[in-house]
């Protein structure tokens, strides 16, 4: 499929420098940018039984971390917002094998795609140089959630293949630690995580891309209650060249090094 069939390119020019001023200013305005109907309905049809015909290849794994992603701190109580424990659950399929005619492989490499993203993001991005990061499509059944926490990436890539029908919410609260000035922001993470401060939800359906600066807010995915399981595709890219994804990453949600 040709990249100019795989997005909606009526609803989301993104050639158009005036249409990247827009996106950048949502973007920075709001530290998140949902575009619904981003993927053709062609492109979103072969996207979604693509990924269900990989689905049996998914690895599946569950993890234990804290909202920082850190080691425990030994100072701080179990208990501590730093070192609370949250679960996470889903399965993974990785780039390797997604097959080479996917549209999800060809609007990674696309260079308009790629030029989008870099001017929204102002940064110049590359894709991982191990074989199993780059495209990843996520799997969340019955019951499986990803946890609060901040991401170690500026930013984060994602296209929505199938909504579940319940639960499998993207809840999130922005600027509630600031990691470039080491401020970790205990009290409003904690009040977050238990309930009491209100989270916001981005409404995602099948075809959006979805931009999210998660470095400074704290986010989860709320535990899929339909049997309709949630399947995203993320789009990893670095913001330099040469990057691996780590070994102890990869053995976690790939379940192999290559
Ligand atoms: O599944 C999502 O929508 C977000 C995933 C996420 O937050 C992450 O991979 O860090
Ligand atoms: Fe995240």
């Amino acid at each position: 499929m040709i990249p100019e069939k795989i997005v909606n390119l009526q609803k989301h020019p993104i050639e158009e420098i005036n249409y990247r001023k827009n996106c950048k200013a949502k973007l920075d305005l709001k530290g998140a940018l949902v575009m619904e109907n981003f993927l053709t309905d062609e492109s979103l049809d072969h996207l979604q039984s693509e990924s269900r015909d990989l689905h049996h290849l998914a690895y599946f794994c569950h993890q234990n971390h804290n909202a920082y992603l850190l080691e425990p701190e030994p100072e701080l109580s179990y208990e501590h917002i730093r070192n609370l424990e949250q679960t996470s659950d889903k399965g993974c399929v990785t780039h390797d094998q997604i097959p080479l005619n996917s549209p999800i492989r060809t609007l990674y490499e696309w260079s308009v795609f790629q030029s989008f993203l870099e001017a929204i993001l102002s940064n110049k991005i590359f894709p991982y140089t191990d074989n199993l990061s780059s495209i990843n499509i996520n799997y969340f059944e019955h019951g499986q959630q990803l946890g609060w926490h901040y991401d170690n990436a500026s930013f984060a890539v994602t296209l929505m293949v199938q909504a579940p029908d319940h639960g499998g919410e993207f809840q999130y609260l922005e600027h509630l630690r600031n990691f470039e000035k080491s401020d970790q922001g205990f009290a409003k993470t904690e009040d977050v995580v238990k309930g009491r401060l209100q989270c916001k939800k981005l409404n995602m359906n099948d075809g959006a891309l979805v931009l999210f600066k998660g470095r400074n807010s704290l986010h989860r995915v709320s535990p899929v209650t339909s049997n309709k399981s949630r399947i995203l595709v993320t789009l990893n890219y670095n913001t330099e060249p040469g990057i691996m994804l780590s070994e102890l990453a990869r053995m976690t949600f790939f379940g192999r090094l290559e």
